[in-house]
């Protein structure tokens, strides 16, 4: 009787420590990310996209994460995908100063930035205000026209909390 009450017990409380992505989602460390290979857009029209998805164009914070997005872009225009991949960084509301859409962290003062040399140039006379990711630029940061339709890359938290599976 007892030994039943106790498998009771464990069968509805069983809890397992869940930390996972959405399908189609690649997980790197604390984040889930979403490439649209196949889909393009203006800067603005993929920040939206994102947020429909519940995420936000991609923040690059760290050498190691930027190592990994170069990775995963990388593999991705070797499988056909072409050149140019929006993430969320931009200097329209004041030029010069550039900073992370989702959250307004400036990117000027981040510690980690990786600016292909050259970079931001504020190219053409309609300058470039929002930031891509170019093959050609080895996957560096690079401003580019706002309007240009590129693919884009989505990201969101890693979801963390514990699941009943019993
Ligand atoms: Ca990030
Ligand atoms: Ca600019
Ligand atoms: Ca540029």
């Amino acid at each position: 009787m007892e030994l039943i009450a106790t498998l009771t017990i464990l069968g509805l409380f069983v809890v397992n420590a869940v930390c996972d992505c959405p399908n189609g989602y690649m997980r790197h460390d604390d984040s889930c990310y979403k490439l649209y290979a196949s889909t393009k857009a203006s800067w603005a029209e993929a920040f939206m996209y994102c947020q429909v998805f519940g995420s936000d164009l991609a923040i690059i914070e760290t050498a190691r994460e930027q190592n990994f997005v170069e990775g995963f872009l990388r593999r991705e225009f070797k499988s056909g995908m072409s050149d140019g991949v929006w993430i969320g960084g931009t200097d329209s509301l004041v030029e010069g100063e550039w900073q992370w859409v989702k959250t307004g962290v400036s990117i000027n003062q981040q510690e980690f930035t990786h600016w292909w040399p050259g970079e931001p140039n504020s190219s053409g006379n309609l300058g470039e205000d929002c930031m891509d990711l170019l093959h050609h630029e080895n996957y560096n940061w690079n401003d580019e026209r706002c309007d240009r339709q590129a693919n884009f890359l989505c990201e969101k938290l890693a979801a963390t909390g514990q699941q009943i599976i019993g």
